[in-house]
């Protein structure tokens, strides 16, 4: 089964489809990737992601994978002659899935909750939410990267995959609300890191450029605004 037998269905500014290109990219793995078009899905999405019907997928050999981060393990273990993804050591895998878990289910949730909070005071919740998520964040960052610039050691990791990924959302919310997420005094750790995983071969390509999400920020807050509207009385 050759590496053209791999494809990715997705869309550029999704930060779950980044973390499989992402992990394709640290394995020199070439794949085609296919993008779904915004507000409709492919019929080969359907097929191969009946459940959820969500990207990314990662088709390989004809065969569907689904949900980013176990797509990631995937790519790890069927390509394991590159560099190595998980940590080797199984405490330190535990505590990578762990934080990896608590990004996906909490803490980017929480970061979107910014842009969807209703009022100042709801709004500042949400900010104090995600503030305090990336302080217990920058605590895992010290004990996970034991002094190197990932999480993972010296090389990109899973974690920094994980969470890595949101990045570029994160900048939006820095540059639409007007504050400060990642910050030198409270977050020195995860701004140098920040500034160091963007800047690495593999995601450099994939990472959107914060203007652009902009765009799509304000073109995804306009169709949920419509959504909410009552229809019109005639
Ligand atoms: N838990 C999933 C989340 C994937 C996800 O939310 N994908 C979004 C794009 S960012 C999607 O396909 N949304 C389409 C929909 O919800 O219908 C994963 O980690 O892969």
């Amino acid at each position: 089964m050759g590496e053209s037998d791999v494809k990715v269905l997705g869309m550029w500014p999704s930060p779950f489809v980044m973390r499989a290109r992402i992990a394709l990219n640290l394995k020199s793995v070439d794949y085609e990737f296919l993008q779904e078009t915004f507000g409709s899905k492919s019929e080969l999405l359907l097929q191969s992601n009946p459940v959820h019907k969500k990207v990314p997928v990662l088709i390989h050999g004809g065969k569907p994978v689904c949900e980013s981060l176990i797509i990631v393990e995937y790519i790890d273990e069927v390509w394991a002659s590159g560099p190595s993804i998980l940590p080797s050591d199984p405490y330190d895998r535990a505590t990578a899935r762990f934080w990896a878990a608590y990004i996906s289910e909490k803490w980017y949730p929480s970061m979107k909750g910014i842009g969807f909070a209703q009022g100042e005071e709801a709004k500042k919740a949400a900010i104090e939410q995600v503030t305090e998520g990336l302080a217990l964040l920058e605590e895992a960052f010290e004990k996970s990267s034991k002094g190197n610039v990932f999480f993972g050691g010296d090389e990109i990791g899973y974690l920094d995959i994980a969470f890595g990924c949101f990045l570029g959302w994160l900048r939006v919310n820095e540059k639409l609300h007007g504050i400060k997420l990642l910050d030198q005094t409270k977050t020195p750790g995860l701004v140098k890191w920040a500034d160091k995983f963007c800047a690495h071969a593999a995601v450099k390509d994939v990472m959107p450029e914060t203007d652009k999400l902009v765009e799509i920020a304000k073109i995804l807050a306009a169709k949920a605004r419509a959504a909410a509207a009552p229809p019109p009385s005639n």
